[in-house]
């Protein structure tokens, strides 16, 4: 049955105090949120704390985006790999504490040494998502591994990457489709004709096709309804969180009005 819940991702107030940022939750038009541990709103215990109760208070469901910034799961430095593997999991761990209904985070990505050992960052990117998927079932946390385009270097960009990679590990992890990933690459229509039954969370912004804008829906080229129409034909039932950096009330609105 179609039943998508619109929410927002607080990564448009990523320049704000944490604080601030929590004091908005209640007045945003929606129970669904999505929280970036990363920057200025990086997770710890009393900040969890915080966003429990106002979780409480005001019925909010969350969801958890992974720490990206200097992050390569697929790094060839056993150096940086580990910290970015235990800054990982430390985020997955909060994401446990505050009930996050999923933890998105991102592939690894190509580097300027790859091209001297071919296909170790795919393999390496690989192993990271399996000792990842062992510590979220440890604590009892979903997680989806989200789109990135191959522009910026990233590993798993189209059907094709996703469809290697549950064919080399059957790991049960589903995809965060980022339409706004999809559209650099003109890859939209082929993950959901490919890849519908995987995808289990959505992330919504506009672009011009060129760069990861993240603008607000309605002021690039994606078309969001068809996007809206093929959401209802897969009778798609999971969250589309908008994750632009402005016109953030008038971007939910939209989306509630092509979804419902
Ligand atoms: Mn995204």
């Amino acid at each position: 049955m179609f039943e998508a819940k619109v929410g927002v991702s607080m990564l448009y107030s990523l320049h704000e105090s944490f604080n601030r940022m929590a004091k908005r939750l209640n007045a945003e038009n929606t129970r669904y949120i999505e929280v970036l541990d990363d920057g200025a709103h990086e997770l710890d215990k009393g900040r969890v704390n915080l966003l429990k109760e106002v979780a409480k208070s005001y019925n909010l469901e969350y969801t958890v985006h992974a720490p990206f910034a200097d992050i390569n799961i697929a790094s060839p430095s056993p150096t940086m790999l580990n910290a970015a593997l235990k800054r990982l999991t430390k985020s997955l761990y909060y994401a446990h504490v505050l009930d996050a209904k999923l933890w998105v985070f991102h592939p690894g990505a190509r580097t300027g040494i790859s091209q001297f050992y071919p296909g170790a960052e795919w393999k390496q990117n690989i192993q990271s998502i399996q000792e990842l998927y062992a510590e979220a079932e440890q604590l009892g946390v979903n997680i989806a591994i989200e789109n990135l385009p191959a522009k910026y270097w990233f590993l798993m960009s189209k059907p094709e990457d996703f469809q290697k990679f549950y064919k080399e590990t059957e790991l049960p992890i589903g995809i965060v489709l980022d339409v706004g990933h999809s559209n650099l690459e003109n890859q939209t229509k082929p993950f959901f004709d490919e890849l519908a039954d995987k995808i289990v969370h959505i992330h919504a912004s506009d672009n011009k096709g060129v760069d990861d804008d993240h603008l607000g829906i309605g002021y690039g080229a994606i078309d969001y309804n068809l996007v809206a129409k093929t959401l209802k034909k897969i009778g798609y039932n999971h969250r589309v969180i908008v994750e632009s950096c402005d016109h953030i009330p008038e971007s939910l609105k939209k989306l509630e009005e092509l979804l419902n």
